[in-house]
């Protein structure tokens, strides 16, 4: 090939070599990556397994560059989304945010609130951002908005766009600049290369998304990953609890409220994630005789044998399974009791809605 090009799609660079590895292409002057070009045209995940981007040289690359940095944030994956440490690891860059996928989150909440959640959560992770947008519906009713942030905000410089694995980064990039046509999918690492574009005279970066090593997203097979996504906004289910009760979701966690007397458990999962519910006792003998025909489950060591608890809080809490959902718990008990898998982590936090 007569000069290096990347994929207008992933951001990897073009090769003819091999058909297995990223970029590849069977013709000269292509610009679309077959990887790129199936998982648009035919949604096909076998061609997931090429190596992803390390999430460290991302942002380290990311630092050494002279840019204003939109963070995305995927409103159903905030706790995940919300890097430790995320100025150190930018070196104290100019960060805007965008929070994706409003439109998966009930009409209930008020904008009101969910600014206010997120600017407190925000705070509370010591994350400083000179601007926040909140965008549903694949930002499209939203470039106007996005565009002039970004020109107030980036005083002369680039535009690199950062965040997580799947956070919507490329939807973003592909609403507020026409030309462009980058690959987007329900899989985390769908972006694989730094991706210049050229944009109303400057250059705007969309970058691999950084992966969390214990998101139970990261660790389940594409099927899984296609059930578990949503299509349309969460739509709650409730269980009113009188006495310690335990669930079960999927194969993938068991959550149990002790003590309670009187409460109210709301789970915000997809509908396909099944919910089993057994009294707090009986959770150990269920899990003994069928965990091995629940579904789903994460792909390594899946035994839900990490334990996590937390004591009553005064206030409505959600137990947080990342990109997965959470449960709220409002009312009164004494300890929540969280079972996943060794590799998986899960939050603790104030309830969003
Ligand atoms: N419902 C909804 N889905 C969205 C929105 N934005 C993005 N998505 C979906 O989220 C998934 C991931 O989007 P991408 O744009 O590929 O995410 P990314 O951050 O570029 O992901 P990587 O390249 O893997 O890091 C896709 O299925 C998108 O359709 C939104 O505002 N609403
Ligand atoms: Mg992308």
């Amino acid at each position: 090939m007569s000069e290096l090009k990347k994929c207008v799609g992933c951001g990897a660079m073009l090769q003819m070599q091999d058909p297995e590895a990223a970029g590849y292409i069977v013709k000269e002057g292509q610009t679309l990556c077959r990887r790129c070009y199936r998982l648009k045209h035919y949604g096909d995940t076998a061609v997931l397994k090429v190596s992803k981007a390390d999430s460290d040289e991302v942002l380290s690359r990311v630092a050494k560059m002279d840019v204003l940095v939109v963070y995305v944030l995927d409103l159903c994956d905030v706790e995940n989304g919300l890097l430790p440490g995320l100025h150190r690891h930018l070196m104290n860059k100019d960060v805007m945010l965008v929070a994706t996928k409003r439109d998966l989150l009930p009409d209930t909440l008020g904008n009101d609130k969910l600014l206010q959640f997120l600017r407190s959560r925000l705070r509370e992770e010591g994350i400083e951002v000179k601007g926040v947008v909140v965008v549903g519906d694949h930002a499209k009713n939203s470039t106007g908005m996005i565009k002039d942030m970004i020109h107030v905000l980036r005083k002369g410089k680039d535009v690199a766009v950062v965040g997580m694995a799947n956070a919507g980064k490329s939807t973003l990039l592909n609403a507020l600049m026409p030309s462009a046509n980058l690959t987007v999918s329900p899989y985390p690492h769908t972006t694989l290369d730094f991706n210049p574009i050229a944009w109303e005279g400057i250059t705007v970066y969309d970058t691999p998304g950084i992966k969390v090593e214990d998101s139970l997203w990261e660790q389940l097979d594409p099927e899984s990953i296609k059930l578990l996504g949503l299509k349309s906004a969460y739509k709650p289910r409730s269980f009113q609890l009188t006495s310690s009760q335990s669930f079960v979701l999927g194969g993938l966690a068991s959550v149990t409220f002790m003590g309670v007397k009187e409460a109210t458990a709301t789970f915000y999962v997809s509908d396909n994630l099944n919910i089993h519910r057994t009294k707090a006792e009986n959770l150990s003998e269920y899990l003994e005789k069928h965990f091995d025909e629940l579904t789903p489950k994460v792909l390594v060591e899946p035994r839900l044998t990490k334990k996590f608890t937390s004591r009553f809080q005064p206030y409505k809490t959600d137990v947080v399974f990342g990109q997965i959902g959470w449960v709220c718990i409002q009312g009164s008990y004494e300890r929540i009791d969280v079972n996943v898998p060794q590799t998986v982590d899960v939050h603790f936090r104030k309830a969003m809605i």
